[in-house]
């Protein structure tokens, strides 16, 4: 029997899986225990990744658009030579500006757009989104502002585990999520709080469940941090060691009316006070944020509030608390304390945030006369035509480009618009790797071998090899001859001619990737030549963190303790440990220029003192829509086969059954939902989950497969307009609606 080690692609946790193959098709998936991170767990979901494998709407060869819309095969060197072409004419006319890069990254895979850069670099493009634009990037800004990075919990030695607008159970998000929720639910000495005005499966867990109305959030977790000044149960002494701006934010907190509060967001006042005093009284807290704040009202003075509860606490740089990690790769940069601070959107001058433009701004970017405006679009491994907010909108600002050039393995919404969709192989085809490493203190790298071919017949390239010829295709790769000679005199050697040909020539330094890929790529085993951007990033993690590399076990010294972690990486198929932390080091990585946790940020302290109270709903949209739920079989839109779900496969809008007989729904029964941007026909479920007035849809439907389209896209409902006033995050989670009975 033989088990192919890699990982699974449907979040971000990656848990390492083994398949055993059928012919072509993924007969048994199981966890592989040899993963140092998931060490065997997965969840249901991968069980059934044969309908990503072999999903009907496959890719096979490069198609082009006719005039008529419809597609025509082309072999590569056509499609090569003409995206590079018009891509080229784009920039020549209107400024590599013009051009804008989406995606880059998915769940699994991010190995392909470690590539990406380089082509863009070479056009000149300047502007580039991703999904993190939609989340996370909120969060980015306040980490930016307080600490000059981001941190994440350590659930697995906490004492206290706080889940804020958050359902790891179906999300997961943190390793083995399931067990370790378990682990914490069931030990009497440590406290499980949640925070979600859904009674999740997460919550049916909790030791303490505060459940707020929809979208006041900010009201409760002001509430939370005012306990905590006024009943002084802040960690003074640690904060006057390490924090700067302490009293700015105890003014503000020591006014607030925390029992006013309390009943604004509906949680009783005794739950907020003792679920403070369990905070302040715990060991090691561990925090972590999501969806449920991140795309609701106040999302970014929630992220501002999520860090106050566990800085004030001094829940910070030690086992069991908020670290920030050392990642593999720069996923998230920094830039508020460096000289260039802000950056601004061309047409709608939205705040750009860890070099990405928000999503909600995309389509306005595009659909206007502005001189500035984005013309060409290059879109890899993402579907924003189902993905942002106001679908209708956004596919007319695709449709308004010149040129839009899609990479994907399936035919998506976002596709089918496309002046050229070139085909990649899958996850399972190919050398991948993810770069959600973010795990602390042990942190872990899996670069996966491919488990299988690319169909017989077909005709795809790797997302590598795609950027390499279009970048070659535009004259912008220089000669590699003397970076290759280098190579055969030994990596030591190369490392040194590479480093000198990147510092003397600017252009090989804006295709560093592709230069790589082409140059040492061919010498590394097993053809896992799409792993050479890794060659750098592992000189980078060793250069910056060489203690934590050692602690990994990965020996040397310089330039030796990269090429041994770069070796590491290569030959280990489960994955290996790449960093090891030690207490007190992640104080270390506080990026702030004088080293400390700056508590106050002005603009957000003053939001807090204008909460006042809690809106009420508009009558015509009375519910609370939550377009998007984490469910048992949903992965965003990378599973588009409807049948890869065993129950519920078109989603169901979950309904408070108060609400259902108010309005005469059944269970089972249809209804009309209606936002201000939209109407669909959905199918209800009745569930006391759900509070009387907050309905909620399931995340990735609405795809079209075989065909057919199967649920809701809830994007058909959202609007671009609803977003955060300083990152520009949609409200997803909180858009208002009115339910209809119907038939
Ligand atoms: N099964 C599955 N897992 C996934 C994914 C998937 O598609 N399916 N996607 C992955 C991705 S990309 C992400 S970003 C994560 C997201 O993971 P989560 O953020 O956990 O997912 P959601 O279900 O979107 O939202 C979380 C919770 O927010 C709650 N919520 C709604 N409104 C509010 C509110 O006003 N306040 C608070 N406090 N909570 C509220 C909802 O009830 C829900 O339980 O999941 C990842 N994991
Ligand atoms: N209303 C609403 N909208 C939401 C959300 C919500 O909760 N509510 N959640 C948001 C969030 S958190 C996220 S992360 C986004 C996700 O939305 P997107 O970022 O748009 O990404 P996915 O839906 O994950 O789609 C990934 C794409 O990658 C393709 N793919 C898979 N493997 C490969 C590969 O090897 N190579 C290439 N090139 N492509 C591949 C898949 O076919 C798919 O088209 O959606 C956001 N949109
Ligand atoms: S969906 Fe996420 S938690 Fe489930 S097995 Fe895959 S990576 Fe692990
Ligand atoms: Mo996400």
């Amino acid at each position: 029997m033989d088990w192919k080690p890699t990982a699974c692609v449907l979040c971000a946790c990656n848990c390492g899986i083994e398949i055993r193959l059928d012919g072509r098709r993924f007969d048994r998936v199981r966890g592989d225990k040899a993963h140092p991170s998931s060490q065997g767990y997965t969840c249901e979901k991968p069980l059934r990744l044969d309908h990503y494998q072999n999903g009907a709407d496959r890719l096979t060869h490069p198609l082009r658009r006719r005039p008529d819309g419809t597609f025509e095969r082309v072999d590569w060197d056509t499609a090569i030579g003409e995206v590079a072409e018009r891509f080229a004419a784009v920039r020549d006319a209107h400024g590599g500006e013009s051009i804008f890069y989406y995606g880059g990254g998915g769940q699994g895979n991010h190995l392909g757009g470690s590539y990406a850069g380089s082509f863009m670099r070479a056009l000149g493009a300047r502007y580039r989104s991703n999904a993190l634009a939609q989340e996370k990037t909120g969060q980015f800004w306040v980490g930016d502002r307080m600490l000059g990075n981001v941190t994440f919990g350590d659930f697995e030695r906490c004492e206290v585990a706080l889940f804020i607008g958050k359902n790891p159970w179906q999300s997961h998000g943190i390793p083995r999520t399931r067990p370790t929720l378990r682990e914490i639910a069931r030990d009497p000495d440590r406290c499980l709080i949640v925070i979600d005005p859904r009674r999740t499966e997460t919550a049916e867990l909790a030791d303490i469940h505060l459940r707020p109305r929809p979208g006041t959030d900010a009201w409760l977790l002001t509430a939370l941090a005012a306990v905590l000044v006024q009943e002084d149960l802040i960690a003074t002494e640690w904060l006057a060691r390490h924090a700067v701006g302490l009293d700015e934010v105890t003014t503000v907190l020591s006014k607030v009316p925390v029992a006013e509060y309390a009943a604004g967001c509906g949680v009783p006042e005794g739950l907020v006070r003792g679920a403070a005093r369990r905070i302040a009284s715990a060991r090691g807290v561990a925090v972590h944020e999501d969806l449920g704040v991140q795309m609701s009202p106040h999302s970014t003075l929630n992220s501002y509030l999520d860090n106050l509860i566990y800085l004030l606490t001094g829940n910070f740089g030690r086992p069991g608390t908020n670290n920030p990690p050392i990642p593999f790769a720069p996923m998230i940069t920094f830039s508020h304390w460096g000289p260039r601070r802000d950056r601004f959107s061309p047409v709608a001058g939205a705040r750009i945030i860890s070099g990405l433009v928000p999503c909600n701004v995309i389509a306005e970017e595009i659909l206007t006369d502005h001189p500035a405006r984005y013309r060409a679009m290059f879109v890899e491994t993402a579907n924003p035509a189902h993905s942002l907010a106001d679908s209708a909108r956004m596919r007319e600002a695709l449709e308004a480009l010149d040129l839009l050039v899609v990479v994907d393995v399936a035919m998506t919404e976002t596709a089918r618009l496309a002046d050229y969709v070139l085909p990649a192989p899958t996850q399972f085809e190919k050398w991948e790797a993810t770069f959600f490493n973010f795990e602390t203190p042990a942190n872990y790298f899996h670069l996966r071998a491919p488990v299988l071919d690319p169909p017989p017949g077909s005709d795809l390239l790797p997302e590598p090899e795609i950027h390499s010829r279009l970048c070659e295709a535009i004259g912008a790769v220089p000669d590699l001859t003397p970076l290759r000679e280098a190579l055969s005199r030994g990596r030591a050697a190369f490392a040194e001619a590479f480093l000198a040909a990147a510092a003397a020539d600017p252009a090989l330094a804006t295709v560093a990737p592709v230069a790589l890929y082409r140059a040492l790529g061919p010498s590394l085993p097993d053809g896992a030549a799409a792993a050479a951007s890794l060659w750098a990033l592992a000189h980078k993690v060793a250069f910056a963190h060489p203690q934590a590399v050692r602690r990994a076990g990965i020996p040397g010294e310089g330039l030796e303790l990269g090429d041994n972690l770069f070796d590491a990486i290569l030959s280990g198929r489960s994955g290996v440990v790449f960093a090891v932390d030690e207490p007190g080091d992640a104080l270390a990585r506080v990026g702030t220029p004088d080293g400390r946790i700056h508590l106050e940020i002005p603009e957000l302290l003053e939001e807090i003192s204008r909460l006042g109270g809690v809106p009420g709903p508009d009558p015509a949209f009375p519910f609370v829509l939550s377009a998007g739920e984490r469910r048992a079989f949903t992965a965003n839109t990378i599973v588009r086969d409807p049948a890869w779900r065993r129950r519920n496969g078109a989603g169901v809008l979950r309904v408070n059954p108060g609400d259902a007989a108010a309005l005469g729904l059944a269970d089972g029964g249809p209804a009309r939902l209606t936002t201000r941007r939209g109407s669909a026909e959905v199918t209800v479920e009745l569930t006391d989950s759900l509070q009387p007035g907050h309905v909620s849809l399931p995340n990735g439907l609405g795809l079209q497969y075989a065909g057919t389209v199967t649920g809701v896209a809830p994007n058909e409902l959202t609007s671009v307009e609803d977003r955060d006033p300083y990152a520009g995050t949609p409200w997803h989670k909180h858009v208002p609606a009115r339910v209809e009975a119907l038939g």
